[in-house]
């Protein structure tokens, strides 16, 4: 008769050998293998109902330099949630076969909705590199949890995706993704990055806050961190260009951009199309007493006269883009406020044909001003309302009413009245504004930070606001030997068509995590306004002022000075 005690010690000695066994025999699988693997719930950290593999597909080596890569294999796969009526999480994972032991996760955009484009460059990345895949990281991210256009937000309407979205699809991506990492190359990764841009970069930030052992370096670029105080700002903006004769079509807003040209580009130092002292130029320009080519900017007697000119109503609602919107009502997150854009100098959509003008356009305020009922959420080239202001309606509907019929135009951002408790909950949950990051510092986590200062859909204010709160969480000195925050002047929202920004931040955060070189005199390039020239990027609150001689297009010509 087999006592307890060697009952339990077979159970232990089978456990064990099964270890052994699987561990033993843990080998590299190669991509075609991978096809019918699955993860099972118990290695995703989050609830789920596992992952699978549900497509894989080798990719010969190839590109055109730079953009070389070598051969990879890219898995397809989904994550099965616990809501069997919520949307799957669509992830994608390249896996190169010369791999570099490290894994590099990327963010997306908006309201997600598609899987990036793991072969693709990062935000703001280098043109003159290899993408990531190229240099040999293994390179994965999500839909976050449903399928839908950047600007469509009706998953909302279901709480896990909607958890999904505002965090939890991070984790369980970055767990079903690392335990496929394992099974095809079973060597232990060395180091994990994160990038993205907007919602991108609120995610970087956020696995940083909620996650500090995942990954050793983010890249957070033109970050939406606390997204739902910037909905907010949103709905106000919107609710000022639905009066009637308040919203400035594409040629008024050229008339506005180039008045704030021609009064802030040479007060810089250099008349180069860029107006890079910014807080210089916000503190001198006003609207209403500006000119444009010797005739007053504001139409006479504030009427609407023309194209050229703006209105009183149109310069009001631009002066509300430029200032913040205040909750008089508490927040979960404690955030009390939203500070405005730069809006002089920032083109928020002008006329012209260019592929990039077309989406700075989209972006921005778009070709029709917001109205009731809201024009459901268009393409690139359809003409639709701001950008900001369907990104508004579709919260208000899908996340805050869940209410598809509800008229955002009616919901007043500083004054919700029975909605406070509800966008409150929301800030708990969408918003990554934690500014004490000590458990990612102490692990020795790097966060590089940069923002253009003529963006038109994440205020650069805001993110000024986010770097100085975690150097007073933090203390200066110690936030100084993990974070870095830079300015571009000129770049807008991703794209820009005035200075389109690549900087090899990749190779910054490479040699700040792994070989302790914290990252000095970086430079930035322009793709689109001039490209190739240079500018030094630099640490915020200095700003790139000409030296007064040498080529304008070259970085050496220009030092950071302070404000
Ligand atoms: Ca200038």
């Amino acid at each position: 008769m087999r006592s307890k005690y060697t009952r339990h010690c077979a159970a232990t000695v089978m456990a064990l050998a099964g270890t052994i066994s699987s561990w033993a025999t843990a080998a590299p699988l190669p991509c075609e293998q991978l096809a019918e693997l699955t993860v099972p719930a118990s290695a995703i950290a989050l609830p789920t109902r596992g992952a699978k593999v549900t497509g894989v597909k080798v990719f010969d080596a190839g590109g055109t330099a730079p953009k070389t890569f070598g051969e990879y294999c890219l898995v397809s796969g989904e994550i099965d949630p616990v809501d069997a009526t919520a949307p799957k999480i669509k992830f994608q994972l390249a896996l190169p076969a010369n791999w570099n032991r490290r894994v590099m996760m990327l963010g997306g955009g908006g309201y997600d909705g598609t899987v990036p484009n793991v072969a693709g460059n990062i935000a703001a990345g280098p043109a003159d590199q290899p993408n990531p895949i190229g240099r040999g990281y293994a390179v994965f991210g999500s839909d976050s949890g449903h399928e839908g256009a950047s600007n469509q937000g009706s998953f909302g309407a279901n709480d896990e995706a909607l958890r999904n979205f505002a965090s939890d699809a991070l984790k369980k991506t970055r767990d079903t993704a690392l335990a496929l990492v394992q099974k095809r190359y079973a060597e232990p990764v060395l180091r994990s990055y994160f990038a993205g841009g907007s919602t991108g970069g609120r995610e970087a930030l956020a696995v940083t806050q909620k996650w500090p052992q995942d990954f050793d370096g983010v890249i957070a670029l033109y970050p939406a961190f606390n997204a739902v105080s910037l909905d907010l700002q949103f709905g106000r903006i919107t609710r000022a260009l639905a009066v009637p004769g308040a919203y400035p079509n594409l040629q008024k807003r050229k008339a506005l951009y180039d008045a704030a040209i021609e009064a802030c580009d040479g007060a810089d130092g250099v008349v180069d199309g860029l107006i890079s002292n910014q807080s210089a130029c916000n503190a001198s320009f006003n609207p209403a007493t500006a000119n444009l080519n010797g005739q007053p900017l504001r139409c006479a007697g504030g009427a609407d006269t023309g194209d050229n000119c703006l209105s009183d109503l149109q310069i009001n609602a631009m002066n509300v883009i430029n200032t913040p919107v205040t909750f008089n009502y508490p927040l979960a997150n404690g955030e009390t406020q939203y500070p405005g854009f730069n809006v002089w100098g920032t083109d928020f959509g002008r006329p012209g044909a260019g592929a990039v003008q077309a989406y700075v356009n989209f972006l921005g305020l778009n070709t029709l001003a917001p109205t009731f009922p809201m024009p459901a959420p268009g393409a690139v080239s359809a003409p639709g309302v701001p950008y900001g202001s369907g990104f508004w309606d579709q919260w208000v509907r899908y996340f805050v009413t869940r209410d598809p019929g509800f008229n955002s135009l009616t919901l007043d951002p500083e004054n919700p009245g029975r909605w406070s408790a509800r966008i409150s909950e929301l800030t708990g949950l969408q918003d990554a504004n934690k500014a004490d990051l000590s458990a990612f510092a102490q692990r020795g986590g790097k966060i590089l930070m940069a923002h253009g200062t003529s963006d038109q859909l994440v205020s650069t204010r805001a993110t000024q606001q986010y770097y100085q709160r975690i150097r007073a969480a933090m203390g200066a000195a110690r936030a100084d030997g993990f974070v870095r925050y830079y300015e571009i002047p000129g770049y807008n929202h991703a794209l820009s068509t005035v200075f389109g920004a690549a900087w090899d931040s990749i190779s910054a955060l490479e040699n700040w995590v792994e070989k302790g070189v914290a990252p000095v005199n970086q430079l930035v390039f322009d793709t689109t306004g001039v490209p190739g020239r240079s500018r030094p990027l630099c640490e915020y609150p200095n700003w790139p002022k000409y030296k007064g001689s040498g080529d304008a297009n070259a970085a050496a010509s220009f030092s950071c000075v302070a404000p």
